[in-house]
């Protein structure tokens, strides 16, 4: 039996908005009774079928490297970000601070992805866009390489009344789940919710096959080009 393929995807956001709940909820299908702080990062692992019921359909692990929120960690965290294809976003419904801060994470992602690239000596994201401290639509759309959700938790603290624009959702283009991570029910099976997510996994291990595509790329060329093919496919050639 072949080894199961894993798929890393980083829960971010400000301390306390929810993010280990939410990951155990996701991870479990059972509510986290007694959270406690998370030092540095914790892992948590689910078996995910890619494109279920298609042909294609193929099992994969998702880790969910949920990442201690806290300022003083912000030096080590990039030690987490690489290899990384999706991106959770946490933010807690009652605290509009927690969504805004949702920029820095996504600018930390795109610095962290920029820096990897010009190693391997390919720029793809323009300097100048990275040093904006402000919030810059172009520059932030220019750093969104990876599929991204975003989470929206403690709706049953929120008051009703209240109307809410999906801010951070419609400036990366993705979709937004507003949920309790204490109820089961917010992520049950055949739920919207639940097929947003299983949609982000998807799309997640679809990154996942495109960088390890690149990096193959980069470092032997392009796999199916004649000059390849010839040098190392064709066992039939002289
Ligand atoms: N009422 C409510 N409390 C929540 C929700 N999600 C998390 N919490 C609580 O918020 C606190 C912080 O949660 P935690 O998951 O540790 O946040 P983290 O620091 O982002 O990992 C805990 O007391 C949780 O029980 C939610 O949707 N509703
Ligand atoms: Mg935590």
């Amino acid at each position: 039996m072949s080894a199961i393929d894993r798929v890393r995807i980083l829960v971010l956001g400000d301390s306390g908005v929810g993010k280990t709940s939410f990951v155990h909820l996701a991870a479990h299908n059972e509510p986290l009774r007694s959270p406690s702080w998370t030092v540095g990062c914790s892992v948590e692992v689910k078996l995910h079928e890619y494109k279920e019921g298609m042909k294609e359909q193929k099992t994969f692990f998702i880790e969910f490297w949920d990442i201690g929120g806290s300022h003083s960690h912000r030096n080590s965290r990039p030690v987490f970000y690489n290899p990384c294809h999706g991106a959770i976003l946490v933010h807690d419904l009652t605290n509009g601070k927690s969504e805004k801060n949702l920029h820095k994470w996504v600018r930390e992602i795109g610095r962290n992805k920029r820096e990897r690239k010009e190693s391997n000596s390919l720029s793809i994201v323009s300097s100048s866009s990275l040093l904006v401290n402000e919030f810059d639509q172009e520059s932030f759309i220019g750093n969104t390489l990876i599929p991204y959700i975003v989470i929206g938790t403690k709706l049953d603290q929120l008051d009703a009344r209240k109307t809410r624009l999906e801010i951070m959702a419609s400036h990366l283009g993705c979709d937004e789940i507003v949920m309790d991570c204490r109820q089961t029910r917010y992520l049950a099976a055949g739920t919207s919710n639940a097929v947003k997510l299983s949609r982000f996994y998807d799309k997640a291990i679809e990154m996942r096959s495109k960088s390890h595509k690149d990096s193959f790329t980069e470092r032997f060329g392009d796999p199916i080009s004649p000059i390849l093919s010839t040098k190392f496919y064709s066992p039939h050639q002289d």
